[in-house]
């Protein structure tokens, strides 16, 4: 597996000199974040983000993300033009030797979490989701309190400007239950998987985080019956998911390690995140260090499982906490997930050598 670091281009606050100093690191997952959700990416920002990242030593072949315009989730008439787009930046893409693209199919909210800077008893700060809380919460209070936690950094998901339009959202949704948002979703990957394998790209659908419904908007990439409903709609080896295990991991009927078999055998797995989480009740948790002791989700048989299926794609910890007095982006500070990193490093090793004894 390749190691990578998702990194948040010339706004993060790490700089790529100390990414690159992350043992065994590959390169780095990142995106145009500045460029407006549904516009085409331009060739010369491409250019200059991949020599960039190339100048420190480290590779650039995963995006994370191209995000899909709303009016391809709500089905709009609007979406050909922006389809349109979509196609037109997978072919710039492809023009800088990017080898996947990660996407989500979430309705209006990115990932969602009632609190971002949840202390734990040794004092580091989580992000963590509450469904008591979100019971109390109206979905403008939720931006509003996302909004004072993240001290008003643009978290990715969460762009200010159109969470504004959030009340028009919700009207429109109204007639969007899970079937019409799989017909949604069927009908953009129907015209994009064909053009992302003229390109040799492998398109990864995240799962929903939290992997079930919020303010009764639907979700539907929340199980293994519903990831397979997805690699079926469109028979491809461009069609496949990143799997998250943190994001799939809230649900305690998702068995991870074995749903890495199941799509890892089919090759289906083409980009993964692996981090830990640890289960409170049936719909809340909290985020942890990545370590197995600390959180619900075994990381030991999550590395074993990718070894087993001899995954042979690029891999990132995923949110940490953050810890001796960083600051910066909650869950993307460079110091637990580079200790993330390490952790999985050092499962895999031990894995791997203990496989040829
Ligand atoms: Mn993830």
């Amino acid at each position: 597996m390749k190691m990578t670091f998702r990194w948040y281009g010339k706004s993060d606050k790490i700089p790529l000199k100390h990414v690159a100093q992350i043992p065994g690191i590959n390169g780095v997952v990142t995106s145009l974040i500045d460029i407006p959700v549904g516009d085409v990416w331009p060739m010369d920002e491409l250019i200059e983000l991949k020599e960039n990242v190339n100048s420190y030593g480290l590779n650039l072949d995963v995006i994370e993300s191209v995000n899909v315009h709303e009016d391809i989730k709500l089905g709009l008439e609007s979406r050909d033009a922006y389809i349109s787009n979509y196609k037109e930046t997978l072919k710039n893409l492809s023009q800088i030797g990017i080898k996947t693209v990660c996407y989500n199919f979430m309705p209006i909210f990115d990932w969602t979490r009632t609190d971002l800077n949840k202390p734990l008893k040794d004092s580091s700060t989580v992000l963590s989701f509450d469904n008591e809380q979100l019971k109390n919460l109206s979905a403008n209070d939720l931006v509003e309190k996302i909004r004072n936690d993240s001290s008003n950094v643009e978290i990715p998901g969460w762009e200010l400007e159109r969470l504004d339009e959030i009340e028009e959202l919700f009207q429109q949704y109204e007639n969007v239950d899970e079937e019409k948002l799989w017909g949604n979703l069927d009908y953009f990957l129907q015209q994009i998987i064909p053009v992302a394998a003229s390109y040799n790209i492998k398109m990864a659908l995240h799962p929903d985080d939290p992997p079930f419904s919020i303010f009764g908007l639907p979700r539907i990439m929340t199980n293994q019956e519903n990831l397979q409903r997805l690699v079926d709609l469109v028979p491809s080896p461009s069609n496949g998911l990143a799997l998250c295990s943190g994001s799939l991991g809230p649900n305690a009927s998702n068995d991870i390690p074995s749903m890495i078999r199941h799509f890892g055998e089919q090759n289906k797995i083409h980009f993964a995140h692996i981090r830990n989480v640890k289960r409170i009740s049936e719909k809340s948790f909290h985020e942890t260090s990545h370590l197995s002791s600390d959180g619900s989700l075994d990381l030991y048989e999550i590395v074993k499982a990718y070894k087993d299926v001899n995954f042979q794609g690029h891999v990132r910890p995923d949110h940490g906490r953050m810890i001796w007095d960083e600051e910066g982006m909650p869950g993307y500070g460079l110091y637990d997930r580079a200790l993330g990193i390490t952790y999985l490093n050092g499962l895999y090793e031990a894995i791997t050598k203990a496989k040829h004894e």
